[in-house]
This record gives C-alpha cells, sequence and structure tokens, in this order.
C-alpha cells in the first residue's frame, strides 16, 4: 500500500473508500454505495471462481452462442449469473444488459419503481477465450441513473443508449496475477487489491495518473493489413528510430491490455477492420467505462474521429474502434488519421 498523505498508512476496504467519496455528495443517500458494494460481492465470487477453474467443472464452452454469434464460455455464463444475482435483490437497479443477455432485463424486485433507478451493463468476463490458457481476464461495468426522459415501454433498451459522458461510475476487475479493481465516480481513478485470505478489496493507490507518455503499443497486428491507411502509417512511425522505437504488447483481454495502458502509459488500439469493419469491441460495456477511466486519469479515448464518451449509441450491443492511451501517444496517432 502506497504511503501518501492521502492514503495513510493503514487499511482501507473498499467499502470505506466508496461512503468516504459519498461524503462528497451530501445529497447521497447510500443507495449508490450500497449498488457498488454488490458489484465488489459478485467481483469476489467470480474471481473464486476464476482461481480454481481448473478444478471444477468450469472450463470450456458452454455450448450456447451469444448475440455475437460468441461461442459462450461457462465461465461467461457463470460470471453473467452472478453479477445478475448480486445487483438483482440490491432493491435500487432497474435495468441490466451485459454481453451475455441478448436483450437488457428489467428488474422488477425491490421496494418500488422509483426506488429502482439505476441502470448497469456490464461485461461479466471480458477476454474468455483466454481462459482455457490461464491468461488473465476480467468484468467491465458502467452504471447509469435512470432517465424517465428516455423511457418507452415498448422498448426497455431505449434508457440505456446514453451516451458515456453520462456514467454515473466505471470500472473493471481483473482477475490477473492478483484480483485487482479498478473504479471512477468521475472523482480520479482509484485501485484495489483483492486479498483473498480476507476477501477484502485494500485499497492500493488513488487517484491514478496515467503517464502523458508510454513506449508500448498495443494491438492485434494481425489485422495490419485491413487496418485504415492512417493507422497503418501510425504502426510504421512505432517502428521508426525517431519513434524510439516503441515495444509491442498484445495480451487479447481488454481489460489487461487497458491495466497495463493505465499503469505504464502508451497506448491501445482495436481499429475497424474487414471482419469488424465497425471495430470489434462494444460502446456500451467495454469501450465507455474504459474511456471514461483513461479520461479521470488524464489520458485520451477516441474512436479515431470523436472522444468515445460522446458517441451516442444506437443499440445495446453497437460496436465502436478503440483508441485509448497516454495523452501525447492519443495525438500523435490523431495527427496520421487526419
Ligand atoms: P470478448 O468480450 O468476447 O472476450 O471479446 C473482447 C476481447 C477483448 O478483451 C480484446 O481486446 C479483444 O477481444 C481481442 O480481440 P482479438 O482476438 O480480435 O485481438
Ligand atoms: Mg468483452
Amino acid at each position: 500500500m502506497t504511503d501518501t498523505p492521502d492514503t495513510p498508512n493503514r487499511f482501507i476496504t473498499i467499502q470505506e473508500h466508496i461512503i468516504n467519496e459519498q461524503r462528497h455528495h451530501p445529497a447521497a443517500t447510500g443507495g449508490f454505495s450500497w449498488l457498488l458494494s454488490g458489484i465488489t460481492l459478485a467481483a469476489r465470487i467470480i474471481s473464486a471462481n476464476v482461481r480454481r477453474a481448473g478444478i471444477l467443472d468450469v472450463l470450456g464452452d458452454s455450448g450456447d452462442s451469444n448475440v455475437h454469434g460468441e461461442q459462450q464460455q461457462k465461465l461467461d455464463l457463470l460470471a453473467n449469473k452472478t453479477i445478475e444475482l448480486c445487483l438483482g435483490y440490491r432493491g435500487n437497479v432497474a435495468m441490466i444488459a451485459s454481453e451475455e443477455l441478448d436483450q437488457p432485463k428489467v428488474i422488477t424486485r425491490g421496494e418500488n419503481d422509483e426506488a429502482r433507478k439505476y441502470i448497469v451493463v456490464f461485461d461479466p468476463l471480458d477476454g474468455s477465450s483466454n481462459i482455457d490458457v490461464n491468461v488473465s481476464v476480467g468484468t467491465i461495468f458502467s452504471i447509469f441513473q435512470r432517465d424517465p426522459s428516455r423511457s418507452d415501454a415498448a422498448d426497455p433498451a431505449s434508457e440505456i443508449l446514453q451516451p458515456g459522458d453520462q456514467q454515473l461510475a466505471a470500472g473493471y476487475i481483473v482477475y490477473g496475477s492478483s484480483t485487482v479493481l479498478v473504479y471512477t465516480t468521475g472523482e480520479g481513478v482509484h485501485m484495489f487489491t483483492l486479498d483473498p485470505s480476507v476477501g477484502a478489496f485494500l485499497l492500493h493507490s488513488e487517484h491514478i495518473r496515467m503517464p502523458d507518455k508510454g513506449k508500448t503499443y498495443s494491438v492485434n497486428e494481425g489485422n495490419a493489413g485491413s487496418f485504415p491507411e492512417g493507422v497503418q502509417r501510425y504502426l510504421e512511425w512505432c517502428k521508426t528510430e525517431e519513434a524510439g522505437p516503441y515495444s509491442a504488447r498484445y495480451i487479447g483481454s481488454l481489460v489487461a491490455d487497458f491495466h497495463r495502458t493505465l499503469l505504464k502509459g502508451g497506448i491501445f488500439l482495436y481499429p475497424p477492420t474487414a471482419k469488424s469493419p465497425n471495430g470489434k469491441l462494444r460502446l456500451l460495456y467495454e469501450a465507455n467505462p474504459i474511456a471514461f477511466l483513461a479520461e479521470q486519469a488524464g489520458g485520451m479515448a477516441t474512436d479515431g474521429r470523436m472522444r468515445i464518451m460522446e458517441k451516442a449509441p444506437k443499440s445495446v450491443h453497437e460496436r465502436t474502434p478503440l483508441y485509448v492511451g497516454s495523452r501525447v501517444d492519443m495525438e500523435r496517432l490523431q495527427r496520421h488519421l487526419t
């Protein structure tokens, strides 16, 4: 744990941290903290399952595919169900949407409709095609306040289609060599490590800043032949003497690739490709939360044309190109794209 004036030398749990954050919002009722604690409970349960994946019968394909036509791993479904259960009984969640649910799910449990004021969108187990080979995977989440002006009884998804700059909170959990949770409520980016022996997320560092410039580019270069020309030119530049050159690092799990970019700086790219002309990553539950965290840490996130967080989503599972990383690296990319 870092010993700074902001993080005194004592154990601070994520619950304590969230409650302290809430003190900055005098009108807060505690409901939002209650919701976040549902996410941390799900994270601990998913982490325990990921850690024992080779022992439990949870590895491999479930035999089903999701709305994107991708094979669902058994752990994808288990993680999805875990989050559903941990949020569904909080009483203040109106709706959830997930990579693994074809349609958003309206939640009717809880005191009354008015109390159900939050919407949570998530990717329960990102990078799940890596599970069988023991590579880091993660959970990504994004929280919105319900906006009754968008409500359309015939189409519950309409309430979910809010631009990223409306997010109240976002974060991810990376199940790596340790389990780490990173979150923001718009007041900086904070990181916690799960102590598995006591089952608590303990504060590791607060107000994380992404370095202004990094030395790493992260992209599936196997697809480079069909990247937009500007991206191809940028990747060529990364290999020149003028550039340094940069090192290439690509795990193939967005959460793990972004976590490295957040802490060490650099740039992550998932451009349009021949196979995925709109990019592969999903705007609502992958790109938006990552963009919120990146900007809160002093970095940038775009689709090559505009800020990710300004994009108005048209559908729940919409895809987007994603370029995210250190400010200086992103500005350099932008010059190659225009
Ligand atoms: P998933 O949500 O189905 O796991 O897919 C998303 C993953 C990201 O974690 C990662 O950045 C990307 O797909 C990797 O894609 P590719 O294998 O095309 O490089
Ligand atoms: Mg994913």
